[in-house]
């Protein structure tokens, strides 16, 4: 198999989906780290790499992939032969939905406004801005309430096989779950506590995590 080289900090959400999914397939891998609070993210030698100053980008033998799902989408292919995407058109179409509302609507609220005030500016020594956080619950808790409507239920997303859907929400519930707005976040959705509740445990979770 190719040099694998995933340019990105590894405190990043998307980059922690491109992880789980490495991880889970076995697969061999570097990370460079690339910080995005520092401005790495922004310097001529990574946006020569990816014009967006997104982490993460892939990196095989010289190619650079750039863009998450395009990333998932190529490894899951190449490494396990598509083990990760359902075969099942209808199941397969599910997995992207949530993607997409990961991509669309969730991230924004969750990660960039909620965790962000209350995890990362703290931690700089800011102060939580209460008011954006109090109006990114109520489209958090929407967007979590659309995955829940198309999730199977245990102790998959999707059912009975792991899939890139999983990779994208981990991520996100890793982090969310440290906020106190978790619990009203998914005080609706019960298939995704108990999802969640079972995917903590992973040690691969644990391992991205770390
Ligand atoms: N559409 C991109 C989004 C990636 C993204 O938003 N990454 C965040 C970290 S989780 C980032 O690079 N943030 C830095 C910034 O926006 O300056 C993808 O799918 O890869």
């Amino acid at each position: 198999m190719a040099k694998l080289t995933v340019h990105g900090t590894p405190i990043s959400t998307y980059v922690r989906t491109v992880r789980l999914l490495l991880e889970e397939a076995g697969a061999d891998y570097d990370i460079k780290d690339v910080g995005i609070f520092n401005g790495d993210n922004e310097s001529a030698e990574y946006l020569a790499k990816n014009p967006f100053g997104k982490v993460p980008t892939l990196e095989v033998d010289g190619q650079l992939i750039y863009e998450t799902a395009a990333i998932t989408d190529y490894l899951d292919t190449v490494l396990v032969g598509n083990k990760f995407s359902p075969s099942d058109p209808l199941t397969r179409a599910r997995m992207r939905q949530i993607m997409a509302i990961v991509d669309s609507y969730l991230y924004s609220q969750a990660i960039t406004t909620i965790v962000v005030q209350r995890l990362i500016v703290p931690s700089q020594g800011g102060k939580t801005d209460g008011e954006r956080v109090n109006n990114a619950v109520s489209p958090a808790k929407k967007a979590v309430e659309a995955i829940e409507a198309l999730t199977v239920g245990s102790p998959y997303l999707l059912g009975g096989e792991v899939s890139i859907a999983d990779f994208y929400l981990i991520p996100i519930f890793i982090y969310l779950s440290k906020t106190p707005e978790f619990d009203a976040i998914t005080a609706q959705t019960p298939k995704l506590r108990a999802w969640w509740d079972q995917a903590a445990q992973h040690p691969n979770v644990k391992k991205v995590s770390a």
